[in-house]
């Protein structure tokens, strides 16, 4: 069977954090650890906190703000993360609340009722608990049908996901699968890292995949093909774990949120994402040229501009790659999405897109869609 993306869908938390209000809670916070430790920095056992900066953040990485689904905790120079209320078993989940607004907004684009979904994915870089399954939850709450399951991939979540679809819809087993993104990443960003504080946003996003014959929506894109790759790496690492507290680790040490060596990874996984990108684009007879639109992965403004610059040495932009990390900042698997979702109107029937992540892993993933 061909099979088609049908609908995407987004959900966008109602908070937003600018630059200035992140460094000006982080600064705070810096200053009351200075204070509280005044006395061993003085005697030189202990390394001062340095503030962070606006300037910096922008150059740096191109992002101006970042949505959040809670934003008081935070800003809390005390506290520095999210406060979020626990929720009693028998109430939807925040994970699965999320998740149920983009779907129904995937689903309404795609035309479709929740009841033909016959496999629900929910690919993210963190999952809410260990069982049972967030993508099973999310089944029950929008009455789809089918099965569910979880898979993570970190930021290359949604394209492997999306490769899972194309699969099942194209072998006959699925006629109709949602592929969905819940990253509430502020619950795993350590704020209080000055070289990462500023990287992450939360969001979800969702889409449809579906039997090309089947599909009724008025925009659809045609998957042409998948391709995945995964190559080893430490750079960008969570030790966050069910097997923390057996190992009698300490549950708020740093090497329980995410941390990465950024310049590493900068350096590094440009050039396997352009290889990857072009050795895809080969196997289906087409050349870097011949697409109309990148949606890359949003981590980082220089990245893609030079994954770019190696495709075809033309310059990331509105009409190339769309930027929305600017916005969202960081969304882990979601970014690639969030710029498909946004990113693609204006495109004609029969032209060529490419949506690609990557990141923690490292994992790369791309899919060649055609609008019909
Ligand atoms: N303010 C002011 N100065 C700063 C700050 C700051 N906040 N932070 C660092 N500096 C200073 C440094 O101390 C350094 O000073 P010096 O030169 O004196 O040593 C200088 O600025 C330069 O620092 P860096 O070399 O670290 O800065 P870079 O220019 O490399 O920029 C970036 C840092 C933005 C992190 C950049 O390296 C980058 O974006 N790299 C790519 C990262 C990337 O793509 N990562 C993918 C991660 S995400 C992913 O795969 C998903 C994981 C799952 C997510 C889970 C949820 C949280």
């Amino acid at each position: 069977h061909s099979v088609v993306i049908s609908g995407t869908g987004l959900y966008q938390p109602l908070h937003t954090i600018t630059n200035a209000e992140l460094v000006q809670a982080f600064n705070a916070y810096v200053d009351l650890q200075n204070a509280e430790h005044a006395q061993a920095i003085a005697a030189g056992e202990r390394e001062p906190l340095v503030h962070s900066s606006v300037e910096f953040i922008e150059k740096a990485s191109g992002i101006k703000q970042r949505y959040v689904l809670e934003k008081d905790g935070v800003l809390d120079p005390t506290r520095m993360y999210p406060r979020f209320k626990e929720r009693p078993d028998d109430q939807l989940s925040l994970m699965a609340e999320i998740a149920v607004d983009a779907a129904q907004h995937a689903l309404k684009a795609a035309g479709k009722p929740a009841s033909v979904i016959d496999a629900v994915l929910c690919a993210s870089a963190n999952m809410q608990r260990a069982y049972p399954a967030m993508a099973v939850e999310i089944q029950h709450a929008l009455g789809a049908g089918g099965y569910g399951f979880d898979m993570n991939v970190a930021c290359s979540s949604a394209t492997f996901a999306l490769e899972q679809a194309y699969n099942a819809v194209r072998s006959g087993a699925s006629k109709c699968v949602l592929v969905i993104n819940p990253e509430i990443t502020s619950a795993h960003l350590e704020w209080r890292d000055r070289d990462c504080h500023f990287i992450f946003g939360d969001v979800c996003t969702a889409l449809i995949v579906e039997r090309a014959d089947l599909a009724t929506a008025p925009e659809q894109w045609e998957i042409l093909g998948t391709h995945l790759a995964t190559q080893f790496s430490n750079n960008i690492r969570n030790n966050f774990g069910f097997m923390n507290r057996a190992e009698d680790s300490d549950p708020l040490a740093r090497d329980k949120t995410f941390r990465q060596e950024g310049r590493k990874v900068f350096k590094e996984v440009v050039p396997i994402a352009a290889a990857h990108i072009e050795g895809h684009l080969a196997t289906l007879d087409r050349q870097p040229s011949d697409v109309k639109r990148y949606w890359l992965h949003q981590a980082n403004l220089g990245m893609n501009q030079l994954v770019i610059k190696k495709l075809v040495g033309g310059e990331v932009g509105a009409d190339l790659a769309p930027l929305i990390l600017d916005e969202f900042a960081n969304t882990a698997s979601a970014g690639s999405i969030i710029a498909f979702h946004r990113h693609r109107a204006d495109l004609k029937a029969g032209d060529l897109g490419v949506i690609c992540s990557f990141g923690a892993g490292y994992s790369v993933g791309s899919v060649v869609v055609k609008k019909r």
